[in-house]
């Protein structure tokens, strides 16, 4: 039986408008998510929202229609460590999309290898109280290192408050760590404020972390359709570190309570946080290709 979409779910946008900004040939959406179909892959037991459905199919025409060539699918936390509907829609996407699992302890070598082959490149360790339950550090340390031979990397996914606790945990990792979203900042806090400046000195002193700057929709106070509050902290990331950052829509957007953003007018951020077409394709074609089309 398939449980019932939460009550306060807000759906995905029906019809995004086309996007003015034209991004670079060979752009990649960085993060994005399939959810189900919840009636061929079930949700997660241990989940803590019950999305709707939203399937690879949406997810390629929503990608042709951007204008984008190629996806990177992050496991989304409601389908737990059971990998299958990534997995299908990553098969199903003629090589143009590669993956980030969610794998527990137990997951086998034969099980890694299967999923490299299927176009997984990374494993996400989630650390935001209200999406997973809590995961010994020496778990996903052993994780960490099965993964790493495999030359995957590890995604990891946290708040601002929390990064002094988890710092020395994320700069021992034996492999290249992507940090989603800017790490969460407040955006109401000063750009060049103690919270932030940790987040840049964060990846100023480790060379393997790098960072998403997507989901200005999360991170703003300000609000749509311009996000202004979030423009000086992305651009910050992308100009200090150019080699290093990825965007995605993060569509279909889990858990967005203040309102459902227009995936068009996401990707005419991208000219206001990467304002050279030299960084556009940097951050939206060379940096995803280099970590996720390389091996
Ligand atoms: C995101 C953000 C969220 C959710 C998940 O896997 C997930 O459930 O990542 C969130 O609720 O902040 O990046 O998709």
């Amino acid at each position: 039986m398939v449980t019932p979409v939460d009550p306060d779910w807000l759906p995905f946008h029906p019809n995004p408008s086309k996007p003015a900004f034209k991004v670079p040939p060979g752009a990649v959406d960085a993060h994005c998510h399939v959810f189900g179909p919840a009636a061929q892959f079930p949700f997660a037991p241990e989940r803590k929202y019950t999305p709707c459905d939203a399937s690879k199919g949406q997810l390629f025409a929503l990608r042709d229609f951007l204008g984008f060539e190629r996806n990177v699918i992050v496991q989304a936390t409601c389908h737990g460590t059971d990998n299958s509907a990534l997995v299908d829609a990553l098969l199903q996407s003629k090589g143009r999309a590669r993956g980030v699992a969610s794998v527990g302890r137990n997951v086998t070598d034969a099980e890694l290898r299967t999923m490299h082959e299927a176009g997984v490149r990374g494993t996400r360790f989630n650390f935001v109280k209200r999406l997973v339950d809590f995961t010994p550090r020496e778990v996903l340390a052993e994780i960490a290192g099965r993964i790493a031979p495999l030359g995957w990397h590890v995604v990891v996914y946290f708040e601002a408050q929390d990064l002094s606790d988890l710092w020395d945990f994320f700069t021992t990792l034996p492999a290249i760590v992507v940090v989603d979203h800017m790490g969460r900042p407040d955006v109401t806090k000063p750009v060049d404020g103690p919270e932030f400046e940790l987040f840049v000195t964060l990846l100023r002193e480790h060379p393997n972390i790098w960072s998403k700057v997507s989901c200005p929709e999360r991170l703003s106070k300000l609000g749509p359709p311009t996000y202004d509050d979030v423009v000086p902290f992305a651009k910050r990331i992308i100009e200090t570190f150019p080699d290093r950052v990825l965007w995605g829509t993060d569509w279909p957007h889990p858990n967005m309570k203040s309102h459902m953003p227009d995936d068009g007018k996401l990707v005419d951020f991208l000219p206001r946080i990467a304002t050279t077409p030299e960084l556009q394709r940097k951050l939206l074609v060379d940096n995803p290709m280099r970590l996720y089309w390389s091996n």
